[in-house]
């Protein structure tokens, strides 16, 4: 593979932020001329170029796994120089027309980026930077072109041809090929080019604009799926409207078509008019997806869509912007979903991934900031800092300026940055210029990485009255930053009294914490409150406060805020899973407040609650997550203390799981926000039943299994029995893959129950399964669900004491790294903190890390998190 190469090549290749530098030429225009074949494709790309500043500079354009057939320029054949996967072209012209001919093999490019086939059809991904594989250009964002697009294919095989913008003509040839042809108004970054061909089903809808402009819409699935593809297109329509309700955002061109394909390295891709998705989030009906399917289909078509203001129109001017256009399009798209359903559940789901792998991350070999300095593979960083933390960043801002001044900068960022491609200062700029409050210090959230501690102590002085808040401040420090600063951090905090009553809006406040200690006191406080602290985790921060269990078990059953009734819980199970991991170690019996039982009986008892909140409550965090509340992780002390905690639950609430059960069992499947958190109570009672396991919960779960009619009361059965170790899991299993076997979305269910078995002979099973007629090493579906599950989720049997997890993880990702570098990336994540297990299992972690730094053909992609990994 010609990108990569030996370490010195690869370290050559590290880029800073800080020498960006404007391009030398521009390419305003592109006409690309594109005759597909498996193995032969030849594109032609005709580009219109010119010289920016006063400079002599060469042409260098990027390309990688290409064969050059010809360059031209001005029609003239020019003499060109191949080095590093660049083409130079000297001497040329202020401005010119450049012809370059390349042909490219498609049917073998294994890695999905650039131009390749998915089943039978072909497809595109070019974000980073795969357009480098299509054809020699200015690869780079903040190259802004025009483009046309020619498609020529045969018709029998390739009827339906796609690119972006509107489709301008077409034609049939004498050899039994046609082409179409396509022209996109807007000029746009190489990256959102998109290219289709394939033979699909399609479904067709209108969504009229708010100023009355009707727009096509048009969603492509593989022949058959149609009756799966409703949703995804209701979703479509459902974003077209929020955006233009929420932020004033129409949608700009005629036509909006979204293609749906079975391999695919990510969710999807917001190319301008043309989104590519991974089939996961288009296809679903009730029998095939979950719940959680559902949601994440409306949620993915949300973000591609949001996409179009931000990240399409307006643009990152390089990659080290990328969290510019996904922290604020994650905050977007996690808007729509709070406008659209329950604005608490969704901040509980969106914390606990903050909380769990962001914070790990933040912390580990790859931190960075959410704009991030250095990169040597930009496909590395898109992470959970520059996607969710981003997102935290821009809803830190929405807190500090509110709705209406939040909207404001929006309005004044789109008006002044349209059709250009900027920065995140440019964004925070706008969003100061319109509010008028000085963002001076919060800037530091985009250089600063790693995560700030809170250290916070109170004191009540009855004397006067006063309830006093000390906060203190820090950041430990992260991999090339020793030296943290103060953040600007907003720290939303209310007071009950000790009945469990609020006190009232003047006791409910956001703090502008901008020091490193700072105390805040609130006057006429007649006794001593009960303080609910970062609320709707109002900034991604660790909290360390120091709570009496009454406090937080009051702040549990009487909190106005539901957020913080969930989130008080699990300060309290944070709290004892500290000391029974200690206890754990120390031979000591492990131990839970009685009270627990009896406030979280009244939980499951309370008609009033929200069923997703309740369900949120009782599920025990896992044990990744258990592991980010320690510096040393000690699995076999976590996995002991998880069963404890949900043995002791089982056991204890086991009536009132029955009760719970039999009272919020649906009838039949309807998609509506009542039955979605029902079912999702109802799964956690089953799991609980299978815990405590005896015969008449294991006819439940049966009986749930036999006659549910969706596929999340399916799974839910599925999950508990697993979970118990019931002998019925078997024959659940035979029947599921009898009935799905042919259907690769489906079985991903099934390798993930497999994956995450806590049976001692899971990784045995794991093996096996890679030569299962549904697997395929080639698909990131299955790997992700297979291999991805097994080393992310299921930590006690992926860290087992022999290294056996780490030896199989470490073998797949040798072999990955040469078909498909970009999932080895991803799934390589469980090895890089083995700077936090005990010496054993870091011994045994570091010695696959170091197999797969004496590779000889190492990726980019794995070279840099090995490299950053084995450095610390
Ligand atoms: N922008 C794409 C992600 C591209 C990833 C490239 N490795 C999808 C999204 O965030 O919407
Ligand atoms: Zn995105």
């Amino acid at each position: 593979m010609s990108a990569r190469g030996d370490a010195m090549t690869i370290i050559a290749k590290e880029k800073h932020r800080l020498a960006y530098q404007t391009p030398d030429f521009v390419i305003t225009q592109i006409d690309l001329d594109i005759l597909l074949d498996e193995n032969h494709t030849k594109v032609i790309a005709v580009s219109q170029v010119r010289r920016e500043g006063n400079h002599k500079n060469s042409l260098v354009l990027d390309g990688e796994e290409l064969i050059l057939l010809s360059v031209r320029v001005d029609k003239k054949e020019a003499t060109y120089r191949l080095e590093n996967n660049q083409l130079h072209i000297d001497n040329v012209p202020d401005s010119f027309e450049l012809t370059i001919e390349t042909e490219i093999n498609p049917a073998a490019n294994s890695a999905l980026e650039g131009l390749y086939k998915s089943g039978a059809a072909f497809c595109t991904q070019c974000e980073a930077e795969g357009f480098r594989r299509i054809t020699y250009y200015l690869d780079r964002p903040d190259v802004l072109a025009r483009f046309t697009t020619k498609i020529t294919a045969n018709k029998a095989a390739y009827p339906i041809l796609l690119s972006n913008g509107n489709r301008v003509a077409s034609g049939d040839n004498l050899d039994g090929s046609h082409w179409v042809m396509w022209s996109d108004p807007y000029p746009k970054p190489c990256y959102l080019f998109a290219l289709v061909a394939g033979d699909f089903d399609v479904l067709k809808d209108t969504f009229t604009t708010k100023s009355g402009r009707t727009v096509s819409l048009e969603l492509f699935v593989d022949k058959g799926n149609l009756n799966r593809s409703q949703h995804a297109m209701n979703s479509l329509k459902k974003s077209m409207a929020w955006d233009e309700q929420r932020f004033g955002l129409e949608y700009d061109l005629d036509i909006y078509m979204v293609v749906a394909v079975d391999f695919f390295n990510m969710g999807a891709m917001e190319n301008k008019g043309l989104n590519v998705f991974n089939s996961k989030f288009v296809l679903a009906n009730p029998e095939s997806a979950t719940d959680t399917d559902y949601f994440d289909i409306e949620r993915v078509i949300g973000h591609e869509y949001f996409h179009n203001w931000t990240g399409n129109r307006i643009t990152c001017r390089d990659w080290f912007q990328l969290s510019l256009k996904e922290g604020l399009t994650v905050f977007r798209d996690q808007e729509f979903s709070s406008d659209l359903g329950s604005r608490t559940i969704n901040r509980i789901r969106n914390v606990k991934i903050i909380r769990g792998p962001q914070f790990a991350e933040d912390s580990g070999p790859m931190s960075h900031p959410i704009r991030p300095d250095v990169v040597m593979e930009m496909n590395n960083f898109y992470t959970l800092t520059v996607y969710e933390k981003g997102s935290e960043v821009i809803r830190m801002l929405h807190t500090i300026l509110g709705e209406t001044l939040f909207q404001k900068g929006m309005a004044l960022y789109v008006s002044r940055h349209d059709g250009q491609a900027v920065t995140c200062d440019d964004f925070v700029q706008a969003m100061q210029d319109a509010s008028g409050i000085d963002l001076t210090l919060f800037r530091r959230w985009y250089s600063q990485s790693g995560t700030p501690v809170l250290n916070i102590t109170d004191e009540f002085d009855a004397v006067n009255q006063q309830y006093k808040l000390t906060v203190k401040q820090h950041t430990p420090p992260t991999k090339g930053q020793a030296d943290k600063q103060a953040l600007h951090i907003p720290l939303s905090v209310a007071l009950y009294n000790k009945y469990g009553e609020y006190l009232g809006e003047q006791y409910d406040q956001v703090l502008n914490v901008t020091q490193e200690q700072q105390v805040f006191v609130f006057s006429d406080v007649a006794d001593k409150p009960v303080v609910a602290l970062l609320q709707d985790f109002s900034a991604p921060v660790r909290l360390e406060f120091t709570y009496e269990d009454q406090d937080l078990f009051l702040l549990i059953q009487h909190s106005k805020s539901a957020f913080i009734r969930w989130d008080a819980a699990q300060t309290l199970l944070n709290k004892y899973i500290r000391l029974n991991v200690e206890r754990f170690q120390q031979n000591k019996e492990l131990i839970l407040p009685p009270s627990l039982f009896s406030v979280f009986a009244e939980l499951l008892r309370d008609q009033t609650l929200d069923k997703s909140l309740v369900a949120e409550i009782f599920r025990i965090p896992s044990e990744s997550s258990m592991a980010e509340l320690f510096d040393d992780i000690d699995i076999d002390a976590i996995h002991a203390v998880k069963c404890f905690i949900e043995n002791a639950i089982a056991t204890q609430l086991h009536e009132l799981f029955m009760e719970s059960y039999q009272s919020n069992k649906t009838g039949a499947y309807q998609l509506i926000q009542s039955d979605i958190a029902k079912r999702d109570l109802v799964s956690v009672c089953l799991m609980y039943l299978a815990i405590h396991g005896n015969e008449r919960d294991q006819h439940i779960i049966l009986s749930h299994y036999q006659s549910a009619d969706n596929m999340t009361d399916v799974l839910a059965a599925m999950q508990a029995a697993k979970q118990g170790e019931l002998s019925i899991f078997a024959e659940m299993m035979l029947a599921f893959e009898a009935k799905w076997k042919t259907d690769g979305l489906v079985m991903d269910n099934w390798f993930r129950l497999q994956a995450t078995s806590p049976s001692a002979n899971c990784l045995s099973t794991v093996k096996s399964l890679l030569t299962h007629p549904s697997f395929s090493m080639q698909n990131p579906n299955r790997l992700r669900a297979l291999i991805g599950t097994f080393s992310a989720a299921n930590s006690y049997r992926f860290h087992a004491i022999d290294g056996s997890g780490y030896v199989f993880l470490g073998e797949i990702l040798a072999q990955l790294n040469k078909s498909n570098p970009q999932v080895a990336s991803r799934l390589i994540t469980p090895l890089l903190q083995f700077k936090r297990f005990d010496t054993v299992r870091q011994g045994l972690m570091k010695q696959e890390l170091q197999k797969l730094a004496g590779q000889p053909d190492l990726s980019r992609d794995l070279f840099e998190k090995v490299s950053r990994a084995l450095a610390e």
